[in-house]
């Protein structure tokens, strides 16, 4: 990675961030934590309603990695430029991202399209984060994987970027109609009932869509001759092989942090895991009630 000199005001900026408390102290030591030889998040859609800061901080606070990939769509930068929307919980995850850096985790920052106003800052070095276009990345078991955002391969952006945005406009005019919708059925007794979900009778176009996503960046990664490729973008964590000659390229999606939550993970071994962190809190407060409970029986 070249570290060209970064712009001074913004590391002047990024560095009087870090003194700062966050409004969420941080909920355990390091000690505490799971740890892994890589991390990979993305989609977290910072500056947006949708973003679950709640989790993903509780996330931040019980992991940690030799290196931490952000595969795009970190920031919302089209809700923003809509709408100003910033809580203190967005500040904390940055705070915490940087405090991560400061403490000697390798950050790669990999801009995706809603954060695309970060791209032409790859190659430089802010407070600690490396901004790159994308990534090689070698796991421990010896494969190389590409790390990318992965919207280069979707078709809808590619062919109609307006569409793209007329998209994201819709969706969100759809989730206010919703909550719209539902406070009136509850006034009038009736039960909850989703214009997404109806809008989602087009559901096997989205499967199909997904399928097709998923073996045309397999296909890509194979051409590139990596064993492998981590991406982001589509909101949907999977990880699985794909044939390609006579070989076979693994596909790995990291998910969002905006409905699935959650991340994709390298242990020290190179097994590669994807964590649903709403799982992992519930399978965390039941060792946690197995634990208290001999000791209540013996009191
Ligand atoms: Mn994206």
């Amino acid at each position: 990675m070249t570290n060209l000199t970064p712009d001074l005001t913004a590391f002047a900026n990024v560095s009087s961030f870090l003194p700062v408390k966050p409004k969420v102290p941080e909920r355990t030591s390091l000690e505490e934590r799971r740890r892994f030889r890589t991390i990979w998040i993305s989609d977290i859609h910072l500056g947006t309603k949708g973003c679950n800061a709640e989790l993903l901080i509780d996330f931040l606070d019980h992991t940690d990695s030799d290196t931490m990939y952000l595969v795009g769509d970190i920031i919302d930068g089209w809700r923003l430029k809509k709408k100003f929307y910033w809580p203190a919980e967005h500040n904390d995850i940055v705070w915490r991202i940087l405090k991560r850096a400061h403490r000697g985790t390798r950050i790669v920052y990999i801009p995706g399209n809603h954060d695309e106003m970060v791209r032409p800052f790859s190659g430089m070095n802010f407070g600690g984060v490396e901004i790159a276009r994308a990534a090689f990345h070698d796991t421990a078991d010896g494969r190389r994987l590409m790390v990318l955002h992965g919207d280069e391969f979707d078709t809808v952006m590619l062919a109609h970027r307006w569409l793209a945005f007329v998209g994201d406009a819709l969706y969100h005019a759809m989730m206010q109609l919703n909550g719209w919708v539902a406070s009136v059925r509850k006034l009038l007794g009736l039960p909850y009932w989703s214009i997404s979900k109806a809008a989602k009778h087009k559901v096997k176009n989205a499967v199909e869509f997904i399928s097709k996503y998923e073996s045309v960046v397999a296909r890509a990664a194979g051409e590139r001759g990596v064993d492998g490729v981590v991406c982001g973008h589509i909101h949907t964590a999977e990880m699985r092989d794909f044939k390609h000659g006579e070989g076979e390229v693994a596909y790995y999606n990291d998910g969002d942090w905006v409905e699935g939550c959650t991340a994709l993970v390298e242990h020290f071994d190179g097994t590669m895991e994807i964590l649903h962190w709403p799982d992992e809190i519930a399978k965390r407060e039941a060792e946690k009630a197995a634990q208290a409970a001999p000791a209540m029986q013996a009191a």
